[in-house]
C-alpha cells in the first residue's frame, strides 16, 4: 500500500490533487463524472461580492498545447454562492476552497469575511493573481507591497487557513512568496495565467476584446516548475504548484520540486475525469518506483 496523503501544516489532504479555480465549475458539475470524495480538495471558481457577466465573447482560445482564457470573473456573488457551498457540503466532505477575489482591497476582504464564517469552508484562496484585468492594470500579486498589505489584512479579519495564488507575471516570484508568507499567508499556491495574446489573421484583429489573456495546459508546464522551484528555495510555508498537469507523472515532478500539492486546472475542461485517472497514476509509478509516501521525494530534486 502505498500513502498518497500530504501534510500542510494545517490540515492533511488524502492526496495532493486538488482541483483548481476556474476550471471545476463549484463542484456539483463534476458530481456526474466522478465522486467527489477521491479528490485532496476542490477549490471553486473565484467570487466576488456582487454578481458579475464576466468579459465578452471570445473567452477561450486554443493555442499549441495550451489555453488562453479571457473569462474575466463572471459569477453569481457571494451571497449566491454561500447557498452553492451548503449544497456541495452535502454531497461531499472534501475539503472545500474558497477563490477570494475583489476590485479593492475592501472587498477581498469582505468576500473573505464572508466566507470566513461558515463552517462549510476549510480553507481561502486569496486571488491576487488574475490577469484578465482592465490592459495595463496591475494585480496585488505584481507588487510586493500590495501582497503584504492586502495578505496581511486579510490575516487579521479572518481565521481559516489562507493560500495566497501568486502571479507568474513578475520579474522576482521569490520577494512575492516571501511578502505573503511575512505578512500570514499559511501557504502560496502558484502560477495563476500567464499573459499572452492571440492575434486573427483575417479580420487583422487581436482574438479578445481585451487584447490579453491568460495562457495555461501543458505549455507552461517548464515555466511553471521553475517558478514553484524559486518559491520553494524562498519560502518555509508550503507550496502547492499549479500550471499544466495532465498525468500522474507531472504531478509526482511538482512534489520532487518542492510542491506539498498540485491543482489541476485546464486539463479537467478537456478530459473531466482527469482527476480520478491522475490519482490513479500517481498511485501506479509509487508503486512502481518503490515509493511509501510523498515526503520520501517531496523536494529531493537533486541539483
Ligand atoms: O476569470 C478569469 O478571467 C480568470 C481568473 Br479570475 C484567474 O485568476 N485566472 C485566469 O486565468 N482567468
Amino acid at each position: 500500500m502505498v500513502d498518497l496523503s500530504t501534510d500542510l501544516g494545517f490540515i492533511k489532504l488524502k492526496n495532493p490533487v486538488i482541483t483548481a479555480s476556474g476550471t471545476f465549475g463549484y463542484g456539483e458539475e463534476f458530481q456526474d463524472f466522478f465522486n467527489l470524495d477521491i479528490l485532496g480538495a476542490f477549490v471553486l471558481k473565484g467570487i466576488y461580492k456582487n454578481p458579475r457577466s464576466g468579459n465578452p465573447p471570445p473567452r477561450i482560445h486554443e493555442t499549441a498545447s495550451g489555453l488562453l482564457n479571457s473569462i474575466g470573473l463572471p459569477g453569481p456573488g457571494a451571497k449566491e454562492l454561500q447557498k452553492i457551498v451548503k449544497r456541495i457540503h452535502r454531497l461531499t466532505k472534501t475539503p472545500i476552497i474558497i477563490n477570494v477575489c475583489g476590485d479593492t482591497d475592501e472587498e477581498y476582504i469582505e468576500v473573505a469575511e464572508i466566507f470566513d464564517k461558515m463552517d462549510e469552508v476549510t480553507m481561502l484562496e486569496l486571488n491576487i493573481s488574475c490577469p484578465n484585468i482592465k490592459r495595463g492594470g496591475k494585480c496585488p500579486a505584481q507588487d510586493e507591497k500590495h501582497t503584504y498589505k492586502l495578505v496581511n489584512q486579510i490575516k487579521h479579519n479572518t481565521s481559516k487557513p489562507l493560500i495566497v495564488k501568486l502571479s507568474p507575471n513578475v520579474n522576482d516570484i521569490s520577494s512575492i512568496a516571501i511578502s505573503a508568507e511575512q505578512a500570514g499567508a499559511d501557504c502560496i499556491s502558484l502560477v495563476n495565467t500567464f499573459l499572452g495574446m492571440a492575434v486573427d489573421l483575417d479580420s487583422k484583429r487581436p482574438v479578445f476584446k481585451n487584447l490579453f489573456a491568460g495562457l495555461s495546459g501543458p505549455a507552461i508546464k517548464p515555466l511553471a516548475l521553475k517558478l514553484v522551484w524559486e518559491a520553494v528555495q524562498s519560502v518555509h510555508i508550503p507550496v502547492i504548484g499549479i500550471g499544466g498537469i495532465t498525468s500522474g507523472r507531472d504531478v509526482l515532478e511538482f512534489i520532487l520540486t518542492g510542491a506539498s500539492a498540485v491543482q489541476i486546472g485546464t486539463i479537467n475542461i478537456v478530459e473531466p475525469k482527469a482527476s480520478v485517472r491522475i490519482i490513479k497514476e500517481i498511485e501506479d509509478i509509487m508503486k512502481k518506483l518503490n515509493i511509501k509516501n510523498l515526503d520520501e521525494i517531496k523536494g529531493k530534486l537533486k541539483i
